[in-house]
């Protein structure tokens, strides 16, 4: 069985939102294109839904920028623009993307003392969000990963996938990353690949050329 795990495609990620991760709108038509091919048993979603003290945002640090990093419960975390605040319009998830046929949705970072980028466990891996249970009493052996961002949610999601046993690939030009440093993204790639994760383009997939 086959899954399509679509990561974070939310408002705030896209053009106009408040951690707008360049050309994450253009990956809309594509991940439409590849859930419209048929090829997938589930097709789930990841959603970062954070409440508005969330220890992540700058905001919430009196004199710290976006960027700079702090501890928060013991671990390293960057501090990001207040993002993705539950009930406001930038968790939603981007319209035009279609969700009429979603098998299930899984927030993440709903606790505000402690940051989640993947789609599977909270960053401490204290908590899994209940994705790799689901996927596996379904009889998921294979995921292939796209969505926002491929040097954070994307990366830790397709590692964690990787981990737990799953076939993982990575459908590359479904993703976007946001580089903070130069590089970011490829060094990203990088770390997938030497993890056992199969990087692809929707093309091949598209054109069965994936087996
Ligand atoms: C993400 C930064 C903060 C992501 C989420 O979806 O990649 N990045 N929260
Ligand atoms: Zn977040």
């Amino acid at each position: 069985m086959k899954a399509l795990i679509i990561v974070d495609v939310q408002n705030d990620f896209v053009d106009g939102g408040t951690l707008a991760v360049p050309g994450g709108t253009e990956i809309v038509p594509v991940i439409n294109a590849l859930q419209a091919n048929g090829h997938y048993d589930y097709v789930v979603a990841t959603q970062d839904l954070h409440p508005a003290n969330h220890g992540s945002f700058a905001d919430n640090h009196e004199g710290k920028l976006p960027g700079e990093t702090v501890n928060l419960s013991g671990l390293d975390q960057i501090l990001w623009p207040t993002h993705c605040v539950a009930k406001t319009a930038g968790a939603d998830f981007v319209d035009d993307l279609h969700q009429d046929n979603w098998d299930a949705i899984f927030p993440k970072g709903t606790d505000a003392r402690i940051d989640s980028y993947s789609g599977f466990f909270d960053n401490g891996k204290l908590k899994a969000t209940g994705l790799g249970k689901y996927l596996k009493e379904n009889g998921v052996n294979e995921v292939h990963v796209v969505g926002l961002a491929t040097d954070y949610c994307v990366k830790f999601t397709a590692l964690d996938a990787a981990e737990l046993g799953f076939q993982t690939i990575l459908i590359q030009d479904a993703c976007r990353g946001v580089n903070l440093q130069d590089g970011d993204v490829a060094r990203a790639i990088t770390q997938m690949k030497e993890n056992g994760v199969r990087i692809v383009d929707t093309g091949m997939l598209l054109k069965g050329a994936v087996v």
